[in-house]
């Protein structure tokens, strides 16, 4: 069906008939919305044939409101995105079914059925596939969009597709800077400073971030989901879907491994400081989890850049090569587990500890956790290497 119009920002009557207009839902559609991300609209569209998400890119940050202006075109990249996960993953990704850049609009499948894992995991919830499942997602996604399966031409080409310069500020200023100095963006409680000034004034811990800002930058090694923590996964006990890759962009290999182990860092941590008995052993969990996580995705990625169809690499070649990944998989993920703890984009399973004494003891570990990682990372090889520089 063609569906033509300029922009306007849609409100659940607009969002229902949208969907009824675009996909078989019977009728009457109904929409709710229910956006609790960053950045966009979210609804629910549910007719008696089924149901559908539609999701809008507004042209602004959504926490900021209007005063905090951003291009809309990050609802493209997400589309692409989950159209080109979609192709090597379509189990773990929602399946796409219309895309409107002029609108900024996706509809998407509904994972209603699923719960957000951050949310979970603040409830002491564990999910036994998640680790298998995001390994997978991550060592298909980023070598089959690496220069290992893509011809020359075709990989520059999907480079320039996802040319994301809104989106990638935005991280190299809230993961990779202001958290740190001291910014206006950073948000923490009196009582951290003295932990976030000794970050400051700690001129090596700046010089190895330094280098992890210059990774981010220049380095195109293959199609990142680029945002990839627990409130971007979906899941039960046996599925896992990865959703809001609207942070798409060609950078470096060890980008969304990084984010994803130091958002189970991050969980591990609130639990084991504020969750009691059922809290340790959810906080076990998430400590194996991020080890096997890292295992499996070494596993497979050596595999596939082993055997790749365009430039397969040699032992020697793939060793190094992923030693190369998990060095940086560390450093980002000490920049994230900082600037999810004292940065401008907070968790709630941190913000969600009520007693503000545990809760500072809990970021004043993560901030010496994510100190110690990006310190390290460069010594780091392999996953086993990752998780004693964590400290487990
Ligand atoms: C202004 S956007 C802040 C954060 O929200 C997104 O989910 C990304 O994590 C980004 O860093
Ligand atoms: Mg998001």
């Amino acid at each position: 069906m063609q569906v033509s119009g300029g922009y306007r920002i849609l409100d659940a009557q607009a969002a229902a008939a949208y969907a009824a207009q675009v996909m078989d839902l019977g009728a009457p559609v109904t929409a709710r919305e229910v956006g609790d991300g960053n950045l966009n609209l979210v609804f629910i569209c549910s007719g008696p044939r089924g149901s559908v998400v539609l999701k809008q890119a507004l042209p602004f940050v959504r926490v900021a409101g209007e005063g905090w202006p951003l291009g809309r075109e990050r609802n493209r990249f997400e589309g692409q995105a989950l159209e080109l996960e979609g192709s090597f993953v379509p189990d773990l990704v929602p399946a796409i079914y219309h895309r409107n850049d002029e609108l900024s609009v996706i509809l998407i499948e509904d994972l209603s059925r699923l719960q957000v894992v951050r949310h979970g995991l603040c409830r002491n919830l564990t999910f036994p596939c998640l680790g298998e499942h995001v390994a997978r997602f991550m060592a298909q996604t980023l070598a089959r969009t690496s220069d290992h399966y893509l011809a020359s031409a075709e990989k520059k080409q999907a480079v320039a597709r996802f040319i994301s310069p809104e989106l990638c500020k935005i991280t190299e200023d809230l993961v990779l800077t202001d958290p740190f100095r001291d910014a206006p963006t950073n948000r923490f409680e009196p009582g951290l400073r003295p932990a976030m000034e000794a970050l400051w004034s700690d001129g090596v811990l700046l010089a190895r971030t330094q280098r992890l800002r210059r990774v981010f930058m220049t380095r195109a090694e293959a199609l990142c989901h680029g945002d990839l923590h627990t409130g971007s996964i979906m899941a039960d006990g046996t599925q896992t879907r990865v959703i809001d890759p609207e942070f798409a962009f060609f950078g470096p290999f060890g980008l969304d491994p990084g984010m994803f182990v130091a958002n189970l860092f991050i969980s591990a941590q609130a639990r084991r400081t504020a969750g009691g008995a059922r809290g340790a052993a959810a906080a076990r969990w998430a400590v194996d989890t991020a080890g096997q996580v890292l295992d499996w995705f070494a596993r497979q990625f050596t595999a596939q850049v082993r055997h790749a169809p365009v430039w397969p690499l040699g032992e020697m070649a793939a060793r190094e090569l992923l030693a190369a990944v998990m060095a940086d998989t560390a450093g980002f993920a000490g920049a994230e587990v900082i600037r999810r703890t004292a940065g401008f984009a907070q968790v709630h399973d941190l913000q969600g500890i009520a007693d503000e004494q545990l809760r500072l003891v809990a970021k004043k570990r993560l901030l010496e956790l994510g100190r110690r990682l990006i310190l390290d990372h460069e010594r780091v090889h392999s996953p086993v290497e990752l998780m004693r520089a964590a400290g487990d």
